[in-house]
Parts: C-alpha cells; sequence; structure tokens
C-alpha cells in the first residue's frame, strides 16, 4: 500500500529533495513551510508523479501547527514517515556576542517546532501502532564548533529526542532515526548569514560538499527498510569534512 509523508521545510535543500524523491518512489506527499509560492510550485510540480497536499504553517506557531494538521483531508491524515527536517542556523557570533533573536529562532523553529509537529503527528501513531519518525539533526548535534553554541545547542536537543521518542515510542513499534549530516550546500548559509549570499558562498568552496540529493537518497534508503530494520542514528559527511574544524579544501 501507498504511505503518506509528511515532510516539513520542503521548500527548500534537503526538503525539497526529499519530497521529489519520495514523489517518484510512490509516497503521497504532505509538504510544509511557509513560503506559498514555493509550495505551489512544488505541488505543480510533483502532482504529475504523486498525491500532494501543501501545508503553510510556521512550525514556532503551535496554534498554526495544530490547526493545519488537523485540516489534512481524509486522504492524507494517516501519516506514516514524519520527516522532521525544516531548522536552520541563525548567525554565527561568539557567545558574547550572540543575538538573542538569533537564538530565539534557532531553539523556537529547530528545538519547539520540531516538537510540535511531532506532538500533532504522533498521537494518531501511537493509536495505529505504526509509523517512522526521521529526525534531522546535524554534526553539529555530535559536537560544538567556535561560534555554534546555540546552532549546536539546538542540534544537540534534537539528538536528545530523537533517543528520548525512540525509546517512549518503543512500546507502540513505531520507528525513530535520526539523520546527522555535515556540509550540504543548501540555503542554509544564506539564512545563517542573513542573505549575505558572497559570505555563504564561501562556505562551500574549495571542496565538494553534500548536496541536498545526497541527503534525500539516505532518508529514502532508512525509511525502505523491511519493517525490522531501525536506521537509529546516522552521521553524514562529505569526504572532504572529518570533523566541525577539519575541512580539506584545495587552495
Ligand atoms: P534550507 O535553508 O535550504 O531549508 C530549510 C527549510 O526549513 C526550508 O524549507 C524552510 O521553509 C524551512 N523552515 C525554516 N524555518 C521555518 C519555520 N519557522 N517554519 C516552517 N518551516 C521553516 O536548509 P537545509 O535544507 O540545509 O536544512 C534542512 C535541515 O537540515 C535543517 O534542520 C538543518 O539544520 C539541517 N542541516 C543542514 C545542514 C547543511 O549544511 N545545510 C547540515 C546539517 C543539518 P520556509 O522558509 O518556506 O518556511
Ligand atoms: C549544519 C552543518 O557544520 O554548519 O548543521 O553546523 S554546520
Amino acid at each position: 500500500m501507498k504511505k503518506t509523508a509528511l515532510i516539513t521545510g520542503a521548500t527548500s535543500g534537503i526538503g525539497k529533495a526529499t519530497a521529489a524523491l519520495f514523489s517518484e518512489q510512490g509516497f503521497t506527499l504532505i509538504l510544509c513551510g511557509r513560503r506559498q509560492e514555493r509550495l505551489d510550485a512544488l505541488k505543480g510540480k510533483l502532482s504529475k508523479k504523486t498525491e500532494i497536499h501543501t501545508l503553510n504553517f510556521d512550525v514556532r506557531n503551535r496554534e498554526e501547527v495544530f490547526k493545519a494538521i488537523a485540516s489534512l483531508p481524509e486522504a492524507f491524515s494517516q501519516i506514516d514517515v514524519l520527516v522532521n527536517n525544516a531548522g536552520n542556523a541563525h548567525g554565527l557570533d561568539p557567545i558574547q556576542n550572540g543575538s538573542l533573536d538569533d537564538w530565539d529562532a534557532m531553539l523556537d523553529i529547530n528545538v519547539k517546532g520540531l516538537l510540535y509537529v511531532s506532538k500533532a503527528v504522533i498521537p494518531d501513531m501511537v493509536k495505529r501502532q505504526a509509523g517512522h519518525i526521521i529526525n534531522i539533526g546535524s554534526l553539529a548535534g555530535k559536537e560544538v564548533y567556535p561560534k555554534g553554541n546555540v546552532y549546536c545547542a539546538s542540534k544537540h536537543a534534537v539528538d536528545a529526542l530523537n533517543q528520548g521518542m525512540r525509546k517512549d515510542l518503543n512500546a507502540y513499534g513505531i520507528r525513530v532515526g535520526a539523520i546527522n549530516p555535515g556540509l550540504v550546500e543548501t540555503e542554509f548559509s544564506d539564512v545563517r548569514f542573513k542573505g549575505d549570499t558572497e559570505r555563504a558562498s564561501t562556505v562551500y568552496q574549495g571542496y565538494d560538499a553534500l548536496k541536498a540529493e545526497d541527503i534525500a537518497e539516505i532518508i529514502h534508503f532508512v525509511v525502505t527498510r523491511p519493517y525490522h530494520v531501525n536506521i537509529a542514528d546516522l552521521l553524514v559527511l562529505p569526504t572532504a569534512q572529518a570533523s566541525s574544524t577539519i575541512l580539506k579544501k584545495e587552495l
């Protein structure tokens, strides 16, 4: 039977690449984000391959999250796969110079937003004793790099929540796993550096960064394993990257 996947952050980067791949692999899709024109464009394109429903909400807004997910039409209401992907870094500053607004954004989106969406989806999975949750963490959830302070804290929280969800949902047969990428070339650095595209592009220069499609393929692999296989935690790096601070660049 066709499975339904809900992907947050489907308007860009990893989420968008995952939506494109899943649409070719027989998933019914619920695609989420805030940029309506991008959701419309995705629906237009991917509807040729599968059934698509789009939801526009800000994961920071509790009410919007629950209202959006409760509004799903019957044909989309049984969510088999939840990809908790929406997230970003805001700023790259030493702790003493950090912006409170950046800190709020990262904790509200990457941690509380992930929790709100999960809370809206998990009760039905528990009722059905079925479901698979993929949390997109980061290398930043496995180690802390200079100036990464709050972003790293938010992704360490995702790592903890991934473990917590797996333990609490074990009794219900729900699979939970995290995929933790290193450097992936997406709009991530444009957001981190607030539209300074020149600074953002230098992040990916001089080596082959991961592509959003690389992570999409891994997400697809994880969710298509036989039921008895739960890939609990994956760290995925570009070959050029050995850690957050060791990156082999060509000069
Ligand atoms: P992008 O900036 O390309 O995509 C981020 C997505 O998140 C967009 O679709 C955006 O949609 C959505 N989003 C952001 N804020 C909100 C919000 N408040 N409410 C709803 N949706 C939101 O980045 P990536 O694809 O790289 O990032 C995806 C995930 O991967 C993130 O969790 C990120 O932390 C993680 N990651 C990224 C790495 C990288 O190097 N790129 C490495 C490791 C992890 P919209 O603006 O339309 O709402
Ligand atoms: C994104 C990767 O190294 O910029 O999570 O934190 S990094």
